[in-house]
């Protein structure tokens, strides 16, 4: 592919960079006091925020122009169209199918996949009403009280984040648990409550041969059977796996099985029958609306300019900072406790897709590409590394998320948690000067020289760029835009940097070798000769311990 236009379009921001780089954020709200709504965008209730970036409109045509350089268009065209957009494993990516709700065909190969996601999306729902109902129950007939999933990455992050965020949703007959790393303590922890009479396993897995997931699967199958006998375990498990055949051997009956396709990225793969798990906690209605906030994006993400498109947007800012800046972080603020594993789930969507170092065609890419992606909950991340933020040496861009009005909760704690996001994107923004701060502490009474002395210390540089995104309440339908708005800014970015968003192979390598240090790790026995000296010393070590 001919790269030449898109190394054009950077050097055209690169000399504009050069221009405004001295120019601040704050001062360009004094410049144009319409800038809030030219550096908005709306989409149904949800309004993204874009002022206090350190961009112009110039900025904005510089950086649609690198898009429309790199064919955004025709690639946004070419996901949408079902083609193998992950061409090192030749698959489609066609996650949008799992979300439309609409007649529109979606097809892989020629063939329109839309009956058979209906037809899943119908057994999950039915499987997970009657769950709820107490209509499907346990071996000795007790209905069910506790559903675990059991799954890794793709098959946990999603699902586990969405049953927090939408708790207010959930069943009060029903809690969910979500299980995931292969160090016995998750699954242990996690079981110690449970009665297994009343007790429903989900095992997720896209292949059903990931390790953690076996491991678990295996422990969980022993726990029913040794309380319940061996023939209850079929009326304790289900599972979603697009491998039927390997699933039929671990003894789920067939009637519980839930599949998909090859076509479902692990990670974009929580619209498919992999929110099992959240179906059975929130209910099929709810789990549509989160479907319909989804396809709100995709229609959106197809049909809006690109200049007020807002999957573009994030996507294209991301990029300004990354490339620009060279920032390589990005991190993550929600206000909202239930959104907790939010960034953790979107540190899988960026971090795995966009961590990548070679371009489609395998040549070493020309530019940086993904950011670490890192966040935690407003307002705790300020008691805690927000310090960093405000005054250290790297700058990293903030996407803020808030709710106009709490789910469920008091209102006057939501005005007050409105009032902190604000407040730091606000204080990000502007900071405070060096003679604001001798002002001030001259003000309470400090003498010149002591006003002098301790004010670097309560000077902040300020100009530090964010974004908002503040929704009515966090309900299923705008859960559903935020994680597609994510998925389709991650898509952006892999655009502009030509790489492949959609496989992982740098997941791939520390598998190979735990497989290999296994059996010498469980076996005191096996001899570590061939080990470089740090692992066979740390292997001696633990054989030492555990004597
Ligand atoms: C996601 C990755 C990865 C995957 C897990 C679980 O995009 O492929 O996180 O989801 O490794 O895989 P299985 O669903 O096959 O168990």
């Amino acid at each position: 592919m001919d790269r030449s236009e898109v190394r054009a379009a950077f050097a055209a921001l690169e000399a504009h960079r050069a221009q405004i780089a001295g120019a601040r954020i704050a001062d360009l709200f004094d410049r144009d006091p319409r800038r809030f709504e030219r550096f908005s965008v709306r989409l149904a209730d949800m309004l993204f925020d874009y002022s206090k970036h350190k961009a112009t409109s110039a900025t904005i045509q510089l950086l649609v122009a690198l898009a429309r350089a790199a064919k955004l268009e025709e690639r946004r065209a070419a996901l949408f169209a079902g083609e193998k957009v992950n061409v090192t494993e030749r698959r489609p990516a066609l996650h949008m199918a799992l979300r439309n709700l609409t007649d529109r065909p979606f097809c892989v190969d020629g063939r329109d996949v839309m009956p058979d996601v209906r037809d899943v999306r119908a057994r999950v729902a039915s499987f997970a009403q009657a769950v709820r109902a107490g209509a499907i129950r346990g071996a000795r007939g007790e209905v069910f009280t506790d559903v675990v999933n059991i799954g890794i990455g793709g098959s946990d992050l999603g699902p586990a984040m969405a049953a927090r965020a939408l708790s207010p949703y959930m069943s009060p007959k029903l809690r969910g648990h979500f299980v995931s790393n292969v160090d016995g303590a998750d699954l242990g922890d996690t079981i110690r409550s449970l009665d297994p009479a009343r007790t429903l396993f989900v095992v997720s897995s896209k292949t059903f041969t990931t390790q953690e997931t076996m491991a678990n699967a295996a422990s969980a199958r022993k726990f029913v059977a040794d309380a319940l006998g061996e023939a209850a375990v079929a009326d304790h498990f289900a599972a979603v796996s697009t491998r039927l055949d390997k699933v039929a051997e671990f003894g789920i009956r067939p009637d519980r099985v839930f599949g998909f396709w090859d076509w479902v990225g692990g990670r974009y793969s929580m619209w498919s029958a992999i929110g099992l798990s959240l179906v059975i906690a929130i209910g099929p209605e709810p789990f549509e609306e989160f479907l319909r906030g989804g396809q709100d994006v995709d229609e959106h993400f197809v049909s809006a300019p690109l200049d007020a498109n807002i999957p573009v947007l994030m996507g294209l800012l991301g990029v300004w900072r990354r490339n620009m800046f060279a920032e390589s972080v990005h991190l993550v603020i929600p206000y909202d406790q239930r959104l907790a594993r939010f960034p953790a789930y979107l540190q899988q969507l960026d971090m795995e897709s966009n961590g990548k170092h070679v371009t489609r065609d395998g040549a070493p890419v020309a530019t940086a590409t993904g950011p670490f992606v890192f966040g935690e909950p407003g307002t705790n991340g300020q008691h805690a590394f927000f310090q960093l933020l405000h005054q250290g040496v790297n700058v990293a861009p903030i996407d803020f998320l808030v709710a106009a009005e709490p789910t469920d909760a008091d209102p006057v704690h939501h005005a007050l948690l409105v009032a902190n996001c604000l407040a730091q994107s606000e204080a990000m923004m502007r900071g405070r000067s060096r003679a604001e701060v001798q002002a001030i502490l001259k003000a309470q009474g400090l003498s010149a020289e002591e006003a002098a002395s301790l004010a670097p210390h309560k000077t902040f540089a300020g100009d530090r760029p964010s974004s908002t995104l503040m929704y009515r309440r966090l309900d299923p339908r705008n859960l559903g835009r935020l994680v597609a708005l994510y998925e389709h800014k991650v898509f952006v970015q892999s655009v502009i940097w030509d790489i492949n968003p959609f496989d992982q192979w740098g997941v791939e390598l520390g598998k190979e070798l735990c497989n290999r240090l296994a059996p010498i790790v469980q076996d005191p026995a096996r001899t570590t000769e061939g080990l470089d000296g740090s692992t066979a010393g740390l292997i001696a070590w633990r054989r030492h311990l555990s004597r």
